[in-house]
């Protein structure tokens, strides 16, 4: 139930709003107290943190962004669109031509299929022209202060951010990245980034933003890290006996594998040639008129570990398909 505001409540709202965006982050009590946790757990100067907090900006379209985000806005059939479209396909094949050397590499020490590497890069950022617009100190300290929903995750992800600039040597307040503060080709979070990017081309420094060959190591590595395993699909498509009651419970519900495939086939999912004790999860997509059933095995899984959406992972898998079938009728 909604309350109209008072005229009078309005204005004080109104009022306190504006002082709050004038005003630096660095007079607010919670922001003091988190300095200080900075200061004492990772021996940043009180001087050089007050600067760059200083400059942040609170960024209300930031925040607007946040409560909508596409995967809970679409379903598949428009979502497919954005990410399957002839341009990002295009894009795969040509991405693909021009780094296939350093793709043929990380799939040898990662594991990883050149097309997986290239549709997530596809899907990120249209193969690194797309990488963000917006500052990661404003973003994260938008999401970290003034997103109570998220707000300890992004602190996190914040405290991460000004440990990875400064180990990578970089100024905080000139970095740009997505409006959760995802960066370079692939958009690694700062904890993603210090955890998972690799300097690919050995030349000392992890650069994901600028250099190709580390942004395809360092999602090559992030996959291999979250347990891909490449020998078997990622997901099929299945046909169901009747849309039962218990099917629908089931569909789209954990994005873990939990049900084995002779689980599914009891109960009236028609599967042909995975092996019975594969563990799979059932989607539900409303792809047209009709809804489409898929089976998602292992890889599927480890796909929502970068980005923790059951149309995201379909859309890099389905762009990864098309972007290898387009580049094998174009080499012959
Ligand atoms: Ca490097």
């Amino acid at each position: 139930m909604v309350k109209p505001f008072s005229l009078l409540a309005l204005a004080v709202l109104m009022i306190s709003a504006a002082t709050v965006n004038a005003e630096s982050y660095l007079k607010r009590a919670d922001v003091g107290a988190y300095i200080d946790e900075l200061i004492q757990q990772h021996g940043f100067s009180r001087q050089e943190l007050e600067e760059v907090l200083a400059a942040a900006e609170r960024r209300q379209d930031i925040i607007d962004l946040m409560r909508r985000p596409a995967e809970r806005r679409l379903n598949w059939h428009e979502y497919s669109k954005i990410f399957l479209d002839e341009q990002r396909i295009a894009g795969g094949v040509e991405f693909w031509q021009q780094n296939r050397a350093t793709l043929e590499r990380a799939q040898r020490k990662y594991g990883v299929a050149p097309e997986v590497v290239v549709a997530i890069i596809g899907v990120e950022t249209r193969y690194g022209r797309v990488t963000g617009r917006h500052r990661v100190i404003d973003a994260l300290m938008t999401l970290a202060f003034d997103y109570p929903p998220r707000a300890s995750f992004f602190r996190k992800e914040l405290t991460q951010f000004l440990v990875l600039a400064r180990e990578e040597g970089k100024n905080p307040t000139s970095l740009m990245g997505s409006y959760a503060g995802a960066m370079g080709y692939g958009q690694f979070i700062p904890s993603s980034f210090r955890n998972y990017a690799v300097d690919f081309d050995r030349d000392g420094v992890r650069d994901i933003w600028q250099n190709r060959v580390d942004a395809i190591g360092s999602v090559a590595n992030y996959f291999s890290r979250h347990g891909w395993g490449g020998t078997t699909e990622v997901t099929v498509p299945v046909r169901v006996k009747a849309e039962t009651e218990q099917l629908l419970e089931i569909a789209n519900g954990s994005l873990k594998p939990t049900h084995s495939v002779a689980e599914m086939a009891a109960m009236g999912v028609i599967v042909d040639d995975l092996d019975p004790e594969a563990r799979v999860l059932l989607l539900r997509l409303m792809g047209g008129e009709m809804p489409e059933y898929w089976l998602g095995l292992n890889d599927f899984y480890v796909i929502t570990r970068y980005n923790h959406s059951r149309l995201y992972a379909m859309a890099v898998y389905r762009l990864g398909q098309e972007i290898k079938k387009r580049r094998k009728r174009a080499i012959g």
